[in-house]
């Protein structure tokens, strides 16, 4: 029985198992394949998207589209999600056994298999629906398919993550689960409960009906069935990245992280509020009462509140940091901070770009100014700066400890170095363009549209200014993608040593305080989570069946 009280496990064992290591190792193959490929999509539709340049083929702005958006929203993040987390179990509860090792596996293929299916489909024109495929956009029954694997592999990965920290509290009875296997407990219940309303919609609705087996589809409740899914999904994102600003950052730094307490209780806020509200996507939808959209709106700006408790721990360690480090003034810790080590510069530059992704999401939130921004590219110029941002910024901070942890090598000086580019060639992109996404979307540019379908002529002028600036920052992101793909392989192939490279797991102030017993009742966690889904979604959805409401079709899901 180990003698753990906190966020640290004291024994010898702080590596990843070999077992492990190369499950991992699978899963981040993808990762890497999948920014590639994905990547190269998003720059060649900007492309497309400024009229200036053709593709053979006909291959088109919508196809690329879809592509850039499935592949790197979905599968991308999905394969690090599971592989980090199943790393941050290893290296905190300890290694998987066979049973949960295997299921990792069979996830793992499954997950493939419904990726090649997917992408099959989209390179073959057969999917041309967007990564939202909203119906009444119609792909090939496999495209639907093969996403419902990428799903299901997650479910049978996510079990043996489970199966994994339950086994962790049997053997410690009463004790703290260690805080890193807490959060992947945390982050996978949330996404078993948010993944049910995809499962139906796609099960019950759109594969039926690309099948042909019926004629119509009741849109309405499709698009609630997605945003009950869709707006978790980008906390299933980023909680990855708040685990290593929580539990890994402060190590990285050399000091304690904050309080583990704290992170716990923004972890369990996050599982409260992530589901019942995804309805603030659908504020201008007819079909939804304004009383329930307006309770969602309510219930997202609790959402707000685990982000801000984040930042809030965030200031105090690189304070505390600063301050270790001699600085006395109001803000000179700032210039104390290790702005050489790749680890801290990804994320730090990550955690400044959510400042104002945050501040965006907020204004979307805001029911009357959502009128302003919706379907603008603003929109676009938000998710980017979020999930495009602070958590693929985060992702490869990780990899870069992570790839050699797991594959006994080091990070040398040009790893680190091709760390540093990455985090500020990305970020000048990033910048550039997503700067000019808010700009334009503000000015009422359409998201999704070319310029052509947009004639958007009162601001076609500008519209060329933002085009050139959204084509020069993407450029700028596709060489940050080349940079991230070499140090992925430097990582992997640099020189072998008998100690694997860190794999920071820190330790925190209130590391002695006894554990708060309710955060890990997880009976309650649930009735208390699935009560609040209740209350934001029954009646809402229900009218969806009973009432003759516009977009909805009475007593039918087709
Ligand atoms: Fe969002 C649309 C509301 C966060 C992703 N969002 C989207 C879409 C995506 C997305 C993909 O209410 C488009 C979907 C589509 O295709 O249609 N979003 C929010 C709100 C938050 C939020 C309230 N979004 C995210 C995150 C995402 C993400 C995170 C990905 C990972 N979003 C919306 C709404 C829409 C929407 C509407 C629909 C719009 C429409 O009409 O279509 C909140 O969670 C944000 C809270 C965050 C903060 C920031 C805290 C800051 C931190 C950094 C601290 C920095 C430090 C360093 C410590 C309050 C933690 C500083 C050091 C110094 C020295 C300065």
């Amino acid at each position: 029985m180990s003698n753990y009280t906190g966020s640290e496990i004291f024994s010898s064992k702080t590596t990843v198992d070999k077992k492990d290591s190369r499950l991992i190792l699978a899963n981040m193959a993808w990762v890497a394949f999948a920014l590639l490929i994905g990547g190269t999509a998003g720059l060649l539709q900007t492309l497309v998207r400024s009229g200036q340049f053709e593709l053979p083929f006909g291959i088109g702005y919508y196809q690329l589209l879809t592509l850039h958006g499935v592949i790197l929203a979905l599968v991308m993040t999905f394969f690090f999600i599971m592989g980090f987390q199943i790393a941050a179990l290893s290296r905190t509860a300890g290694a998987l056994n066979n049973t949960e090792r295997r299921l990792g596996w069979v996830g793992f293929w499954v997950m493939t298999a419904g990726t090649l299916m997917s992408a099959s489909m989209i390179a073959l024109n057969e999917a041309t629906v967007l990564y939202t495929f909203y119906a009444p956009l119609q792909a090939h029954a496999i495209h639907y398919i093969g996403l419902t694997f990428v799903i299901v592999g997650t479910w049978i990965s996510v079990a043996g993550q489970l199966m994994r920290y339950f086994r962790w509290r049997k053997e410690n009875k009463g004790q703290k689960t260690p805080l890193l296997s807490y959060m992947t407990a945390i982050n996978n219940v949330m996404w078993i409960v948010c993944t049910i309303g995809v499962a139906s919609a796609v099960l019950f609705q759109f594969i039926p009906w690309s099948l042909g087996w019926v004629e119509t589809i009741n849109i309405t409740l499709s698009r609630t069935l997605f945003w009950y899914f869709g707006h978790p999904l980008v906390y299933f994102w980023l909680l990855p990245a708040y685990m290593v600003w929580y539990a890994i950052i402060p190590k990285v730094l050399g000091t304690k992280g904050f309080s583990d307490n704290l992170a716990r209780l923004s972890f369990v806020l996050f599982l409260f509020f992530s589901i019942p509200v995804g309805i603030h996507h659908q504020l201008v939808d007819p079909g939804i009462d304004a009383f329930w959209k307006g309770l969602q709106v309510v219930l997202t700006f609790m959402v707000i509140v685990p982000s801000l408790m984040t930042a809030f721990s965030m200031f105090a360690v690189f304070e505390t940091y600063g301050r270790k480090q001699g600085a006395t003034g109001l803000l000179d810790w700032f210039k104390k901070l290790p702005w050489t080590d790749a680890r801290f510069a990804l994320v730090f530059i990550g955690m400044l770009f959510f400042i104002p992704g945050g501040l965006g999401g907020i204004i979307n939130a805001s029911g009357q100014m959502n009128q302003l921004i919706h379907n603008t590219i603003w929109v676009v110029g938000h998710f980017h700066i979020t999930v495009g941002a602070p958590v693929i910024l985060t992702y490869f901070a990780a990899m870069l400890f992570l790839l050699p942890h797991i594959t006994g090598r080091k990070i040398d000086k040009i790893a680190n170095r091709l760390g540093l580019f990455l985090a500020y060639t990305w970020a000048l992109g990033m910048g550039i363009m997503s700067l000019a996404m808010h700009w334009a979307g503000l000015r009422g540019a359409p998201r999704r549209s070319t310029f052509s379908e947009y004639g958007g002529a009162e601001i076609a002028g500008e519209w060329i200014t933002y085009q050139v600036m959204q084509a020069v920052g993407g450029s700028f992101l596709f060489i940050a993608i080349i940079i991230a793909i070499l140090m992925f392989l430097k990582l992997i192939t640099g020189p072998k040593q008998t100690e694997p490279e860190e794999f920071p797991v820190a330790m925190f102030m209130d590391q002695d305080a006894p554990p708060v017993k309710w955060v890990e009742n997880w009976r309650l966690l649930i009735i208390i989570t699935i009560f609040l889904i209740l209350i934001a979604y029954t009646v809402p959805i229900t009218q969806m069946f009973t009432e003759n409401i516009p977009g909805a079709k009475g007593f039918r899901l087709w």
